[in-house]
């Protein structure tokens, strides 16, 4: 670790020879909070002009804000969401792809909420994303949501954002995206009830020399490019605490392919919920690393810091390796947390937290009671030789490979994803526990594409395999899931609905994720894809129809 990084932390004398208390530079989005168990928000979708980062941009945003407001709501409460599209029409654009043709069309998905994916009324969305990525809510339309949190919700970090098939990248990599905090019996508790509470929506919008994004082609040539993470909209910002003092972090990672890989110089973070899914116990990830609070695009950590001696200290994203020898993500400093007297004493839960009954343990009994489907789920990307068509690879012992997937090319040598196919596959077969060679890799634009069938209440034991040296981060609508193994291997159970693939899969030796879920409440289509955005847009996705 370079000298300069580490000269500023520990508790040293160094705080008398300051003049006074630096100011916070740390900026909460503005809150929109229920009332009576109800919360209307507009959101007004259209161009914003500012500085970010000391760069002047021109994104689309929502509600003229990077990121978007922070909605704030509890268990039992009814969310209704207007989005009101006020971007000019789809510009004329020579993408290749259809589906990408269309970066001012848009929808709307609440991501890791456990709602309706239909409609709910007339004329009345749920979390629905199976729009036409030529229709949406095209610029000048609006669209209703009126999500009802039920009182057994998992209370905790959830986030909203664009989902349209095609513009979802270039969307949220404007910035368009905002936290969506739901309260429960976890936030009662003392000990948390008692911290400051503070949300950390990690964004790196992703410009050209003219501060704008406008193609497609100018994310997915270098996805990983090294743009800073912002922590809502301010680099570096700065946090003050006081020594004994215990905060409630929010962390979300709202970025549409890099991870983080979160760590305090000097102090744990106590990680209290996955995915807005409380623990039992709080996991403490101690300082140094090599491995900190690892999120994948779409994941979220809730996080306690009990602030030691009077300091600074920096808040790191460390060394990461998304997989490939291309991917590495260097340490970076992401806010500096200032640590003041006088001492405010306070302490950190004790005991187990209250875990909803929603989260209970998927037993084998369950499992076998409520169907005991298995599944077998592959995510690769199909490569080709420049100039030949997509070739596949006999061994993978493709049932329906189809003029589709020869066809569907997704460049033609503008992008480095030239002849590409990022695809999503099914392997052994329903209910098969035989060792999985992929059957199908169909990409999601085409007219043959997958769809996973799933019974209303079932309980299903799903395997994620991944073929590709990256780790595709796999997440699923509606339902979240729980792991219970890594590459086959048993883990401590938790839940979560993103998680990273292990890296380093190929063909022959795919690297995998076991989890376990409850297809409960809701029936309707919704989808399970890939959250490296470049890579969903691109067909990394896949229908899931609950029945
Ligand atoms: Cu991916």
């Amino acid at each position: 670790m370079p000298a300069g990084l580490t000269a500023c932390g520990g508790g040293d004398d160094t705080q008398a020879s300051l003049p006074a208390l630096p100011a916070e530079t740390f900026v909460e989005p503005t809150a929109l909070e229920s009332v009576n168990g109800e919360l209307h928000v507009t959101l007004q979708l259209a161009y914003v002009s500012r500085v970010l980062n000391g760069k002047a941009v021109t994104l689309r945003a929502m509600n003229a804000s990077i990121p978007a407001p922070t909605l704030r709501v509890k268990t039992g409460d009814t969310l209704r969401i207007e989005v009101v599209n006020r971007l000019p029409p789809n510009p004329p654009s020579e993408e290749p792809a259809r589906h990408l043709r269309y970066p001012n069309s848009t929808n709307l998905h609440t991501h890791g909420l456990h709602v309706s994916p239909g409609l709910v009324a007339p004329e009345v969305y749920g979390d629905y994303v199976m729009d036409d990525p030529q229709l949406g809510v095209q610029p000048g339309q609006t669209r209703r949501h009126e999500y009802r949190i039920r009182a057994d919700h998992p209370p905790g970090a959830y986030w909203y954002h664009p989902h349209l098939h095609g513009a979802t990248a270039i969307q949220v990599g404007s910035g368009m995206a905002g936290a969506l905090l739901i309260r429960g019996e976890v936030d009662r508790v003392p000990a948390i009830a008692a911290a400051t509470e503070r949300v950390f929506v990690f964004q790196s919008p992703i410009t050209d020399a003219a501060g704008t994004l406008e193609s497609f082609t100018q994310l997915a040539d270098n996805p990983a490019a090294e743009v800073p993470f912002l922590i809502n909209g301010v680099r570096r910002p700065r946090l003050v605490m006081r020594s004994g003092e215990v905060q409630n972090w929010h962390f979300i990672n709202a970025a549409i392919f890099n991870f983080a890989n979160l760590s305090l110089d000097n102090h744990s973070l106590n990680v209290y919920s996955h995915d807005g899914n409380p623990r039992k116990n709080l996991l403490r990830i101690p300082p140094g690393g090599p491995d900190g609070v690892v999120l994948a695009p779409g994941n979220r950590a809730s996080v306690l810091v009990q602030a030691g001696a009077p300091g600074t200290y920096y808040l790191r994203t460390l060394r990461f390796q998304m997989g490939s020898r291309l991917a590495i993500l260097e340490e970076d400093i992401v806010a500096e947390i200032v640590v003041v007297d006088p001492v405010l004493p306070m302490s950190l839960p004790v005991g187990p937290l209250p875990v909803p009954a929603s989260l209970a343990n998927i037993t084998d009994e369950e499992l076998a009671a409520a169907g005991g489907l298995k599944r077998t789920i592959v995510m690769r990307t199909v490569f080709n030789q420049p100039d030949e068509p997509i070739t596949i690879p006999p061994a993978n012992a493709i049932v329906h490979p189809g003029s589709e997937l020869e066809t569907w090319v997704f460049q033609t040598g503008k992008t480095t994803l030239a002849n590409k196919v990022f695809a999503f596959g099914s392997a052994g077969g329903q209910g098969s526990t035989e060792p999985a060679m992929p059957r199908e890799y169909i990409p999601y634009q085409s007219s043959r594409a997958l769809k996973q069938t799933v019974a209303l209440g079932s309980v299903e034991e799903w395997t994620i395999l991944n073929m590709n040296p990256i780790r595709h981060p796999f997440h699923i609508h509606v339902n979240p899931f729980e792991v219970i193994k890594i590459n086959g291997v048993p883990i401590e159970p938790y839940w979560a609905d993103t998680i990273a693939l292990p890296p380093e899969g190929t063909s022959e030796n795919p690297t995998s994720v076991t989890f376990r879920t409850r297809f409960t409440d809701f029936a309707g289509a919704t989808l399970m894809h890939c959250h490296m955005l470049t890579h969903e847009d691109m067909g990394m996705m896949q229908t899931v129809e609950i029945v």
